[in-house]
Formats: structure tokens, sequence, C-alpha cells
């Protein structure tokens, strides 16, 4: 009650874009991953696979672009390229909405989804800032069974990307 009545009082003096400007984009472990189907690391932060560091901070698979491991070269994270871990497989449709729980809304290029060695889905955001969740629908084509989805975040003002690998069965 008191700290509201004081931050009212410090807008009502035109601190308010002060703290505005003071204030950063996102803390270093405010970013994203992708919830459901639940990918690796949200299976480390639901418990359901035991993990390292990585399940405190799901959002923080953060590396350069163009890279294609699920732990996107960060070492803390190496279990996550660990295809023999016992990561819950989700059955899927051949058209299947892939969900991101964002903690920072970075201005975004593009989304990409890769499967059976190839590019599968690109979403181009051309710079926009997404909401807290995003929410694509991919389609397979022609790849049945289990598949390994590694889906690429570019953030458009950063040489950086998020990754998150998600182990599907698709049919
Ligand atoms: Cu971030």
């Amino acid at each position: 009650m008191k700290s509201k009545k004081m931050l009212a009082a410090a807008i009502g003096a035109g601190i308010a874009p002060l703290l505005a400007v003071s204030l950063p984009a996102g803390g270093a472990s405010a970013h994203g991953y992708i919830s459901s189907p639940p990918s690796r690391q949200a299976q480390c932060a639901a418990g359901v696979v035991p993990c390292g560091s990585i399940k405190y901070e799901p959002q923080s698979v953060e590396g350069r672009k163009g890279l294609t491991s699920c732990s996107g070269g960060n070492a803390a994270f190496a279990e996550l390229d660990n295809d023999s871990k016992g990561w819950k497989v989700t059955p899927v449709s051949r058209t299947t909405s892939f969900n991101w729980r964002l903690t920072a809304r970075h201005a975004t290029s593009t989304w990409q989804y890769y499967a059976g060695g190839r590019k599968i889905a690109e979403f181009n955001d051309g710079g926009a800032r997404p909401g807290e969740t995003v929410t694509h629908q991919v389609n397979f084509g022609s790849l049945n069974g289990k598949q390994k989805v590694l889906a690429v975040w570019n953030i458009a003002d950063t040489v950086n990307a998020f990754y998150a690998c998600v182990d599907v069965n698709v049919s």
C-alpha cells in the first residue's frame, strides 16, 4: 500500500520515464522455450526427466544463430543433446501446434523448425515483438513416426537464437 502510494507520487513527479529507461529489456535469464508439446528443457523444468541446472532456466538455451544442437552449444546444458536420456515422446498429428513461452519479448526475425534433416517450417516476424506466448502450426509433410524437432527462435537485434528440441511421434 505504502509502496503504491510512493510509486504514484513518483509518477506524479515525472520519474516514470526514467524508470522505463533504466529497467533492462530482460534479465540474463529472460528468454523463451517451447512449453508444448513439452520440449526437452520443459521436461527438465517439470521434473519429468532428472536434469542439471537447465531445470531452473528452461528459457535460457541461447547460442549463436545457425547451430543445430538441442543445447545451443551450451556446455552446461549438454544433456539436452543426449537422445538416450529418456525424453518423453509426445504423440502428435501431421499438423501440430507448437507453443512457445517467452519470458522476454525479444524482437524476432524468424522462427524455424527442423526435422528429418530438413527445415519443415519457417515463420518470418520481420523484427516484431512477440507476445508472452507464441503458437505456430507446423505440418510434418511426409515425415512419419518418431521425430526430433529442433525449433529455433532467431532474434532480430542480436547475433543469437534460442533453441528447443521436441521429441514427437507423428501419426
Ligand atoms: Cu532474452
